[in-house]
């Protein structure tokens, strides 16, 4: 197949990037517009590998450039979404942004899709905070949308969108709602990456609340493969979930880090807890089973092999905890943890 993967430079998409080439006979274009949190880098291993790089070509744009991604899609037999502005606490601080990517960069792809004279199959990459807290429970894919933050409200337009176009225009689409994500690449603003570099230079970890909101807590090189099979399987017009069966509480994730890192907890820091705070995410993913497709790596695995990927690679990591990181830790953390107390 030849696909555009768009946000291939990001964590998740970029694990698509170097696992689908290494599997399959696949062609790759990455579509990428490199924000703070894209990264060129996340593809240096497939640029280094001679038996892959011939088979992957980056191209710097924005998926709501028309003129540059309708030629893209004409050429493709596939377009898998990974494209978005990905962090909860950056939609409550200015969701315009995760609008633009969610909403009107979404609907560009969907026409493109439209508009190109060959059959182009399209991958929504969605989440399972389009469905709300879940406080007791599974959620499944016919449950009502319920996004609660900007992020997942833009996430969920993009559904509607996907869904209104299948309908409207018949194309070939297909959804994943995946669980929380973890492990190498991911950029150090998300939970698992900034508590285990910050434990690593001895300073505070910022526990939002009392810590017991519950993740479903799913390693990447899973859901990198769930994505694809959906793309090689899902029937068309359908939303999968992709699920870890892995809940951990905030707390418990957070001693496991320290017990891996050798650290203390007192390091950890009860601060003010984030607005609009989803309690807890849990899926079903007894559909996509049934189709075939199940998680391999159980979450001690996932963070054992997380903590030695961090540990290895701090030039990857301190380059991004640098420049615009000090604005951004400074607003975001700087008063809560001076009103901190300990956890
Ligand atoms: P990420 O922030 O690491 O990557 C997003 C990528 O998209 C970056 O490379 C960025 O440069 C690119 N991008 C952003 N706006 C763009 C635009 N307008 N045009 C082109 N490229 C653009 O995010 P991630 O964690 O890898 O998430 C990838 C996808 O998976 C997102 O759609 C996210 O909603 C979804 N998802 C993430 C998780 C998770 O836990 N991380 C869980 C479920 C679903
Ligand atoms: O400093 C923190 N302290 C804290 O207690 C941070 C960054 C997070 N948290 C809590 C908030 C959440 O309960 O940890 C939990 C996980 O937070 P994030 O890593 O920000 O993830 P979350 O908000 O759950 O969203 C993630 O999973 C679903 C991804 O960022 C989304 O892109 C994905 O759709």
């Amino acid at each position: 197949m030849k696909l555009l993967v768009t946000g291939g430079a990001g964590f998740i998409g970029s694990a698509f990037v170097r696992r689908r080439l290494a599997q399959t006979a696949d062609e790759i274009v990455v579509l990428d517009k490199l924000t703070y949190s894209g990264n060129r880098a996340n593809l240096a291993e497939v640029e280094a590998n001679p038996d892959l790089s011939g088979r992957m070509r980056f191209v710097l744009g924005d998926i709501a450039d028309a003129g540059l991604v309708e030629p893209l899609v004409a050429q493709v037999d596939g377009v898998v979404n990974f494209a978005a502005e990905s962090h909860v606490d950056r939609s409550i601080l200015d969701a315009q942004a995760f609008l633009h990517t969610g909403v009107i960069g979404v609907h560009v792809l969907l026409e493109a899709v439209r508009s190109a004279d060959r059959p182009v199959r399209f991958v929504q990459v969605s989440t399972d905070e389009v469905y709300g807290a879940m406080e007791q429970g599974l959620s499944t894919e016919g449950d009502r949308l319920a996004p609660r933050s900007p992020y997942a409200a833009a996430k969920a337009c993009g559904e509607l969108l996907v869904n209104a176009f299948r309908t409207t225009h018949d194309l070939d689409v297909v959804m994943t709602r995946g669980a929380n994500t973890y492990g190498p690449y991911q950029h150090p603003e998300k939970l698992i990456p900034l508590f285990i570099t910050n434990a690593m230079d001895d300073q505070q970890l910022p526990l939002y609340g009392d810590g017991l909101q519950t993740r479903d807590w799913m390693f990447v090189d899973d859901h990198a493969d769930g994505i694809g099979f959906v793309l090689d399987h899902g029937l068309a017009g359908e939303a999968y979930n992709l699920a870890a069966g892995q809940l951990r509480t905030n707390r418990a994730v957070t001693e496991a880090i320290l017990a891996g890192l050798d650290k203390p907890w007192e390091l950890v820091r009860r601060v003010p807890d984030r607005p609009g705070h989803d309690r807890r995410y849990a899926m079903d993913g007894a559909k996509v089973d049934a189709l075939g497709w199940q998680p391999t790596i159980a979450f001690d695995d996932g963070l054992r092999r997380t903590l030695e990927w961090y540990a290895t690679r701090s030039d990857w990591w301190r380059r991004l905890k640098s420049g615009e990181w000090d604005a951004y830790y400074r607003t975001q953390y700087g008063t809560r943890l001076a009103d901190s107390v300990s956890a």
